[in-house]
């Protein structure tokens, strides 16, 4: 491949190639700006290009883990399941960046290293990886919420002489048949892999610190049929999809716990644990779950009695039990908890007996005892939302840099923009809405590339009337304030405020913890974002300055 260098001046620099940065770059070449994106990847596809590890796989419905945008590929692009096994999320962003011809505007193994605004330009002044500059008006990231891995500091990490593997930079060569393999981490990604992989390796050793409560995925094969039917509403489906809290392709209850007998309550969530999808679990058969303490018990009762149905070991079934409020991002599996019925899968409660040193051989726990291994795969996340922000300089106005701005915790107006970072966007920054994610991107970019439409159509009006005036696109202090008052009121008597997960940053040791992301759901996000369209953008500043 010839090597290709970026031009010294863009209109829009755009940082990221997975879905944001993708639909991004379509949308303002549409614009008629001028746009490179760049990744650090070697190829498109952002959070699946690096989380290829084996089970990978989104929890929305299939139908709603893609563009929406695009009609006619609505229509005839395949998916054979309910939900997109991580290759084929791969595909098909491939598929949309070559059927719209997007490859050209893009440069790969390129790293954004800083930026700095300048004033007197008002543009920003961009360095790469690559030893490039690139001088662009706009800069907008586009690096995803969950892009950062969190490596955890265990003593003797490097010192183990197998095979050590991160989740989200997974090695293909890996080959883990007949391996006696060590998961660290029972999130999300835990629960997949280890669904995944306990079918082929010889032993398997669940490093657990918190059970997490998960559900069936109910993913099955999709019919021509079930297609037709998809296809015949599209439209429609996407929008309901937009006017729900999740966008995750289901209906939410719009019924309180309280409202039902316990007969029906138990009824539903036996309909809803035999329908599958965690989201729908959560609030597809009551409003509550998240914010009524009863209806929270009941639905953690509810799991742990299916855990101990499930797993023929007392021992382990008490293991896997999670004791606290059913309130973090909630999970799904293709069959999590049978595995535990195989006699080479056991779980290590890390309560119980925590880590002590990892050596040649595996992993210690108290009492020194040696799990033995081949492999160790670490499944311990991210440090998520603005912990892909950390390991850049960006400089904003007056010699500010994010990482100053950010230092009680991260903060924008709408998730999009933050005051003193003039012209600089964030798809999905920190304080966006907390939904399926490409629902959550789309939102953002059109709502980017309407505020730049904006702002070039008044330059250009202006520089017609002899005027010269320059794009400044900012919020100011006191809207990103009270942006930071509305996520706080959004999760007021919620649950997940008192659950400590990654969504507040409890996950990574020294992380601030803060409101990263707005709970009201994407229906009522919307409606945040026209009403500022709607006011010729309140919260920003005038988009012209001389
Ligand atoms: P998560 O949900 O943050 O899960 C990480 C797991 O790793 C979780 O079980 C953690 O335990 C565990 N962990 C983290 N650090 C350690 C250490 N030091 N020792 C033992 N165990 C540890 O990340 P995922 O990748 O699973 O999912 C993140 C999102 O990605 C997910 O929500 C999807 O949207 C995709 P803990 O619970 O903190 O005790």
């Amino acid at each position: 491949m010839v090597s290709q260098s970026p031009p010294d001046r863009v209109d829009a620099l755009v940082v990221g190639a997975g879905f944001g940065g993708i639909y991004q770059l379509y949308s303002l070449l549409q614009l008629g700006l001028s746009v490179k994106v760049i990744d650090m990847a070697g190829d498109v596809g952002g959070t699946w290009y690096y989380n290829r590890y084996p089970g990978a796989m989104s929890d929305s419905y299939s139908e709603v883990y893609r563009f929406s945008w695009d009609k006619e590929d609505l229509q005839t692009y395949p998916w054979s399941h309910r939900y997109v096994q991580g290759p084929d999320v791969l595909k098909y962003l491939e598929h949309v960046v070559e059927r719209h011809d997007l490859r050209k505007h893009m440069l790969f193994n390129t790293e954004l290293l800083s930026a700095q605004w300048i004033e007197s330009e008002k543009l920003w002044d961009i360095q790469l990886s690559t030893g490039a500059t690139v001088k662009a008006t706009y800069l907008i990231t586009a690096l995803g919420l969950l892009s950062r891995p969190n490596f955890p500091d265990i003593p003797g990490l490097n010192t183990f002489k197998g095979t050590l593997c991160h989740t989200a930079a997974w090695n293909n060569d890996i080959d883990l048949k007949g391996k006696r393999v060590g998961v660290i981490g029972c999130g999300s990604t835990g629960v997949q892999v280890i669904t995944e992989i306990a079918k082929y390796v010889k032993e398997l050793v669940c490093f657990q610190r918190h059970p997490q409560y998960t559900v069936p995925s109910g993913d099955t094969p999709v019919t021509a049929e079930y297609r037709a039917k998809v296809n015949a509403k599209y439209d429609q489906l996407m929008e309901q999809s937009r006017k729900s809290l999740y966008a995750m392709g289901f209906e939410e209850s719009d019924r309180s716990f309280d409202s039902y007998t316990p007969e029906e309550q138990e009824t539903i969530f036996e309909s809803l644990w035999s329908q599958g999808n965690g989201f729908r679990f959560m609030g597809g058969g009551f409003n509550d779950v998240s914010t009524n303490k009863n209806a929270n018990a009941a639905a953690c009762a509810f799991i742990r009695k299916k855990i101990a149905q499930i797993v023929k070991d007392p021992e382990k079934a008490r293991k896997l039990q999670p004791y606290d409020h059913y309130a973090r991002r909630p999970l799904c599996d293709s069959g999590y908890y049978k595995q535990f019925n195989r006699d080479h899968v056991s779980i290590v409660d890390l309560k119980e007996t925590p880590i002590t040193a990892v050596t040649g051989e595996g992993i210690v726990t108290t009492g020194g005892k040696v799990h033995e291994l081949d492999v160790i795969i670490m499944a311990t996340g991210f440090d998520a939302v603005d912990g892909n922000y950390s390991r850049v300089r960006i400089q904003g106005k007056n010699g500010e840099t994010l990482k100053d701005h950010w230092s009680h915790g991260p903060t924008s107006y709408l998730g999009v923009s933050v005051a003193n970072f003039p012209n600089m966007f964030m798809i999905t920054g920190p304080q966006g809405p907390f939904c399926n994610i490409p629902s959550a991107i789309e939102v953002h970019v059109e709502f980017i590339t309407e505020a730049i439409k904006q702002a070039e159509e008044a330059a250009a009006a202006a520089s017609k009337t002899g005027e010269q005036k320059k794009v400044v696109v900012e919020t100011t202090m006191k809207a990103e304030s009270d942006w930071n008052g509305v996520c706080e009121k959004s999760v007021e008597g919620s649950l997940f405020k008192e659950t400590a997960s990654w969504i507040f940053g409890a996950n990574v040791p020294g992380k601030t913890l803060a409101i990263r992301f707005y709970f009201g759901g994407l229906r009522k996000f919307r409606e945040e974002l026209q009403k500022v369209v709607d006011s010729n953008y309140v919260g920003f500043r005038p988009f012209l300055e001389s």
